[in-house]
């Protein structure tokens, strides 16, 4: 059964006067185009149709906001890292998410979402750099590892590991369609929001 039977859409957010008040606890989906976070978002709120998932990469360029419970958010990242995107809408993208990070009280961890087969990117590593800054926690899934077999998966998961050598930094293989972590994200989830 879903922890949160009462999420909902809260607001959309393209600049950053328009994000929803900043209170209570909120906890960030960021990752490259196309990793897999709406797909995310809908596994671990166990609402197949919340955020919606596109195979038009770079669509979502807005910051959407869910709320799981009064003062208990879950917010949808503007993707990155697609190539055809104009120099201006990134400019743009990196404007709003460096204000987003910079100024947002209730922001209590990223999930980050990494395409398992791809692995961490250079972009990947400024999102966490950005959140440990303000002394956040992180959590990285390595999304569709149902695309790998067992010994590429524990290989990435170790490599990804490696790389996110710090004490606020926690990974997990992951996978919406074959129902692979989705406990372990939402127990992580749990505690970050204090709702267990
Ligand atoms: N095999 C497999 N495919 C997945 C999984 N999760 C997501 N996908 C596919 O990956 C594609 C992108 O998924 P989205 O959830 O829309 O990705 P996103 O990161 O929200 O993409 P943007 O919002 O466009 O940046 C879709 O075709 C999904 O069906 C998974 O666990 N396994
Ligand atoms: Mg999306």
């Amino acid at each position: 059964m879903s922890m949160y039977p009462h999420v909902k859409f809260l607001t959309s957010a393209a600049e950053a006067h328009q994000l929803a008040p900043d209170s209570g606890r909120e906890i960030a989906f960021a990752g490259r185009s196309n990793s897999g976070k709406s797909t995310a978002i809908n596994a671990v709120t166990q609402r197949s149709g919340l955020a919606r998932v596109s195979r038009t990469p770079g669509r979502t360029q807005l910051i959407n906001f869910f709320e799981l419970a009064p003062e208990r958010r879950l917010v949808d990242l503007p993707g990155y890292g697609f190539a055809k995107v104009p120099e201006r809408v990134r400019l743009k993208w990196l404007q709003l998410m460096e204000h987003y990070f910079n100024v947002r009280e209730s922001l209590v961890g990223l999930i980050l979402i990494v395409d398992s087969r791809r692995g961490l990117g250079e972009q990947d590593a400024v999102m966490l750099e950005w959140v440990l800054a303000r002394d956040r926690q992180a959590h990285v899934l390595l999304t569709k590892s149902d695309k790998l077999n067992q010994r590429d998966s524990q290989r990435v998961l170790r490599e990804t590991k490696e790389a996110c050598a710090d004490a606020a930094v926690t990974v997990q293989l992951f996978s919406a369609h074959g129902k692979k972590g989705i406990d372990e994200a939402q127990r992580v989830m749990d505690k970050w929001l204090d709702a267990a």
